[in-house]
């Protein structure tokens, strides 16, 4: 019957009346069956197309703009501090179950950025078939792959955006090897999260620009496909201790402690409650990491379902004036005067960096350090990043003296 809570959007911005519905469906509970979540590049052409059907008929009904304005209105409590990795498995799980709702076979598929870390320009996920890249010059909206053309209606109308960290360049995102060296020396819940948000997560974001780089990034499809990658790492780390599938360290937003216990923000289900992606209510897994044996899974309790309760409010801005409409957001907030002085932070980064590497053709470039506004304005930890920092480095050189060494090699066979 009513199978979820549909929370309804009426927020007055000055005349306008922006009504629409943002549907919050409950766990399904026991798993009737389990899902396989795949890299995106090895479905069929057939299944991405269904894929982008699904999201675009999301889009259509409004729901991203739905998941960009939750995710930013209580971004403080969901980033920088415990509640992250699980909480944001519950949203992506949230996301699968709307997709579901339009074709119950859907599932999320994952972007694995590691795959062209040091050239993501080369990277077909950000190509027309797929999600498409840049925004264009000017105006930064979207224009190929699957969100070609959309709007978005939250936090502004607007054009969905892209701005590439370097202006026709991301810039390098971390190698899988790098994430792996994290998962080695990463002891506790409370470590891994913070060296991982801190580093391969933000530098995607960073490197994206546009609407990725803000707290709304949810508003583009690819912010899922980007967090089921770091999901997926979460998981990876989480299988090789049983113990991590039932246990969390740390503190939330307000310094409490972050207890399987806590309810996640919004949500309100126990944290312990997302801890397996094959647990209840979430039924999934990857296709290259191994499922948790069902008896490590966290004995939840009767999930709280309390989503009333933490009600935000989610705006839609009153519809511009087209005059207004195609014009890039350049007001005059104090955001706003931050991303400049990110903007011309990071340039300046930009212009070091290939001064320094102008010439090294043969060697993999490490992504270059986030600017420190920029981290903070994440809820991010400025000392952990560059801690992060210095972990890629470490990896990217070894990397490049290893591919001397296999060229060298190659060299002297022939
Ligand atoms: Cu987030």
């Amino acid at each position: 019957m009513f199978k979820y809570i549909c929370i309804i959007l009426a927020v007055l911005i000055g005349e306008a009346v922006a009504k629409s519905m943002f549907p919050v469906p409950r766990l399904p509970g026991a798993c009737s069956q389990m899902t396989v979540r795949r890299d995106v590049v090895t479905l069929a052409p057939a299944e991405l197309q269904r894929f982008i059907r699904v999201v675009r008929e999301m889009h259509r009904r409004g729901w991203m703009d739905g998941f960009g304005s939750m995710h930013d209105h209580i971004s403080h409590q969901i980033h920088g501090n415990e509640q992250f990795f699980a909480w944001h498995r519950r949203f992506l799980r949230h996301f699968e179950l709307l997709m579901q709702e339009i074709d119950p076979e859907a599932v999320l598929p994952y972007w694995n950025w590691g795959t062209y870390w040091n050239n993501p320009l080369a990277d077909p996920v950000l190509s027309a078939a797929y999600f498409g890249g840049n925004g264009r010059p000017g105006d930064n909206c979207v224009l190929d792959g699957a969100q070609a053309r959309w709007g978005r209606n939250y936090p502004t109308r607007n054009c969905l955006t892209r701005r590439y960290r370097y202006g026709t360049n991301t810039g390098s995102f971390w190698p899988m090897r790098a994430v792996r060296d994290v998962m080695n020396s990463a002891r506790t819940h409370a470590q891994f999260r913070s060296r991982i948000e801190n580093g391969a997560h933000g530098i995607v974001h960073l490197g994206l620009g546009g609407d990725f780089e803000t707290m709304y990034a949810p508003v583009d499809v690819l912010f899922f496909l980007h967090h089921a990658t770091i999901d997926k790492v979460w998981a990876e780390w989480q299988s090789r201790d049983p113990l991590r599938y039932r246990s969390v360290d740390g503190y939330d937003s307000l310094r409490a402690p972050v207890t399987v216990n806590s309810p996640m923000p919004f949500y309100g289900e126990e944290v312990g409650s997302a801890l397996a992606t094959n647990g209840p209510g979430y039924c999934y897994v990857y296709d290259d990491v191994p499922a948790a044996p069902s008896s490590a899974f966290f004995k939840s309790r009767r999930a709280t379902f309390s989503a009333l309760n933490a009600l935000v409010n989610i705006t839609s801005a009153a519809p511009a004036s087209p005059g207004e409409q195609q014009r890039p957001e350049r007001s005059e907030t104090a955001a706003e005067a931050t991303a400049e002085e990110t903007q011309a932070e990071a340039a300046e980064e930009a212009a070091e960096f290939y001064a320094r590497h102008f010439n090294a053709t043969r060697d993999f470039k490490p992504p270059s350090p986030m600017g420190t506004q920029w981290l903070k304005g994440r809820h991010m930890d400025v000392a952990e990043a560059a801690r992060m920092q210095a972990v890629v480095n470490r990896v990217v050189a070894q990397i490049n003296i290893e591919r001397r060494q296999q060229q060298e090699e190659l060299g002297a066979d022939s």
